[in-house]
């Protein structure tokens, strides 16, 4: 579950995977490493180009395996991503492939939209991306006459300083399309944690309760404070890349950690470790030992998936029931009962208590239905999911309001959450960190196959070890040429932050001119080089772009 990565999103898929499958006859695949990290729905994209001439358009500095099935590979620098869609724009423009209808009848903000757009010319995109004109022209065809086309991403398009205008870039296209509330169309983030969606629609965010009903909203807040018999702060709270910076700032003075592993998965981990030692007290809540565990004050045991009876709710916003498998082993708990627990023994060290109502005891659940009695008063969207109806084989997505209600397929098919979708004029902004002399190099990191993140479980699985056993960090022929790497051998890599050593891997998948590292294994872990900067919005890492030097060791 690994909880609370819930800031690492954003969004939800606008339309289900069934539907992009069977009904999209083109696809645009942008920062999503498919086949390896969503291997499932990977596999219903290469079918669909395999069995049914869907093209796909993939637009990754790297050369990924899903490109082995486009029509066409558009291989951008790291962090030109709005360069390259508003050269796209520009095409589709130029050429009168727009759709006029559906942006008279469902959008406003064109003009200026456009006036933007048309300063990025084929010429002036392909400068700053690195793409030949031609495959921009190729690319944009693709995607305007094969319609309904789909837009699907992940951490290439979100973990930029530009994340959140990335991904209001990629909705511009897909308005200026008309791809938008039809089956094989939308906008499509693909969620990485297989409860970040749950984790996010319950409020795991700093500035929304559950259902993303805002907290600084009187009503609402009053809503809460009566079920839950407890002041809520007007505030609205920090994200996890604040909160650790925080420590040494004199923002933050206790952390209770849930399932995630900063000391792996956060920018800089050189900085994270002295903020770590300087925090007054860590609560750690995990199902190993982790790299994190060693700063704990104190670790509780929670349970894995295997242990555990309750919901997931998935990419496409489906909840699904799951059942505990076996005992929870050792002295390990419910993840909710501690939190329950501990909560308890917050609220009766309070002073400032409200009366709560009925349904609610205040923490007194005695089981995770009962949680979902609670969700189901408070969260509109969820009001008609209950433990019942998924028991009894219903495949619900939200939103689902009431119980005879069917749940939400697609979003969006008659209007948009504000009315009418408003383009945004979006320019680019170039990375927090480009090459230098001294940093010649773009480092990006991100995932393997065979791994999970810091690597907790996965690193304990035998069979995927033999696999993938150590660090391996892909270098293009070219730069190993010029190093002078024959064959397999360590290389160093610096960035202005921290060193790591690991055996290169010569593969033309990687660009030269950039190096891709994973952050698995401790020993070499991409995160002692990337650099703290954020999105200014979403407060999301910049973990695609760094600037590094790699020497032979
Ligand atoms: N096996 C496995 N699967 C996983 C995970 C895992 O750890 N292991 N993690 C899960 C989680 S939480 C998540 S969030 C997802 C992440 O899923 P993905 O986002 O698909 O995975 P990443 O490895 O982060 O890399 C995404 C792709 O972005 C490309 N990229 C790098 N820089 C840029 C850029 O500037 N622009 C564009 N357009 N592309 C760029 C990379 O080359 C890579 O192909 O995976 C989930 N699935
Ligand atoms: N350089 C670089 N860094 C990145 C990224 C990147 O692309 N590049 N991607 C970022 C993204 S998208 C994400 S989502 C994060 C992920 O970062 P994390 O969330 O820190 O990583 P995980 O390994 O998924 O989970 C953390 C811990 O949760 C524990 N755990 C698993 N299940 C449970 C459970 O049910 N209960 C409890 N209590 N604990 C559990 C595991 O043992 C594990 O140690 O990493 C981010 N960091
Ligand atoms: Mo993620």
């Amino acid at each position: 579950m690994a909880g609370l990565a819930a800031s690492f999103g954003s969004g939800a898929m606008s339309n289900s995977m069934d539907d992009v499958a069977k009904e999209a006859k083109a696809y645009f695949i942008i920062g999503s490493n498919t086949t390896e990290q969503h291997p499932v729905f990977g596999t219903m994209l290469r079918r669909a180009a395999r069995f049914r001439g869907a093209k796909i358009v993939v637009a990754d500095p790297r050369k990924i395996d899903i490109t082995e099935f486009a029509a066409i590979h558009l291989r951008h620098k790291p962090g030109t991503d709005i360069a390259l869609i508003n050269g796209l724009m520009y095409i589709i423009i130029e050429k009168g492939w727009e759709d006029q209808q559906f942006i008279e009848e469902r959008t406003e903000g064109f003009e200026e939209f456009k006036a933007t757009v048309m300063q990025y010319t084929p010429t002036r995109a392909s400068e700053i991306t690195g793409v030949p004109v031609e495959q921009l022209y190729e690319a944009a065809e693709i995607l305007s006459q094969n319609k309904p086309s789909a837009v699907i991403w992940s951490m290439g398009i979100t973990q930029h300083i530009s994340g959140v205008r990335n991904v209001m870039d990629l909705a511009n296209l897909q308005m200026l399309l008309g791809n938008m509330g039809k089956p094989g169309s939308g906008v499509n983030p693909l969620r990485g944690q297989n409860n970040v969606q749950g984790a996010c629609d319950m409020g795991g965010l700093p500035n929304v309760y559950p259902a993303y009903q805002p907290v600084t909203n009187d009503e609402i807040r009053a809503k809460f404070e009566k079920a839950w018999g407890a002041t809520s702060s007007t505030k609205v709270g920090m994200t996890a890349t604040e909160i650790i910076p925080g420590i040494l700032e004199g923002k933050t003075h206790a952390l209770y950690i849930l399932g995630e592993d900063p000391v792996m998965s956060d920018p800089d981990t050189h900085h994270v470790r002295k903020c770590l030692e300087a925090v007054d007290f860590l609560l750690l809540q995990e199902i190993f030992p982790s790299e994190t565990s060693v700063y704990a004050d104190v670790l509780l045991p929670g349970v894995s998936f295997a242990e555990k009876t309750g919901t997931f709710t998935n990419t496409e916003r489906r909840v699904q029931m799951v059942h505990q498998a076996i005992q929870p082993l050792g002295d390990a708990r419910p993840d909710w009962w501690i939190i329950s627990e501990i909560a308890k023994r917050v609220l009766a060290g309070t002073s400032k208590r409200v009366p709560f109502e009925a349904p609610y005891s205040g923490w007194e659940y005695r089981d995770t239905s009962e949680i979902m009695t609670e969700i189901n008063a408070m969260t509109p969207s969820y009001g008609g999911i209950t433990h019942a109806r998924l028991e009894k084989g219903e495949r619900i997505q939200w939103p689902c309001p009431t119980l005879d209600h069917p749940g939400t397929p697609i979003l969006h098919t008659r209007q948009f959450t504000r009315g009418k979708g408003k383009f945004a004029p979006i320019d680019h902004v170039p990375p927090a960190e480009e090459p230098t002399d001294d940093y010649p190099m773009v480092l990006s990191t991100g995932r393997v196959l065979y791994h999970w993140h810091g690597g907790q479980m996965t690193r304990r699985a035998k069979g995927l070890t033999q696999v993938y056993g150590e660090a391996l960090v892909e270098l293009n022929p070219f730069d190993a040429q010029k190093l002078g790497i024959n064959g397999k051998k360590v290389v160093r890599v610096t960035s202005r932050r921290g060193s790591i050593q690991a055996e290169a891997w010569v593969t033309d998948r990687v660009p030269p001119g950039m190096v891709y590292a994973n952050f698995h294994f401790p020993e070499a872990s991409a995160n002692e080089l990337t650099i703290a900067a954020l999105d200014p919005v979403s407060k999301i890492p910049e973990y695609k772009v760094a600037a590094v030097k790699v020497e032979l060791v």
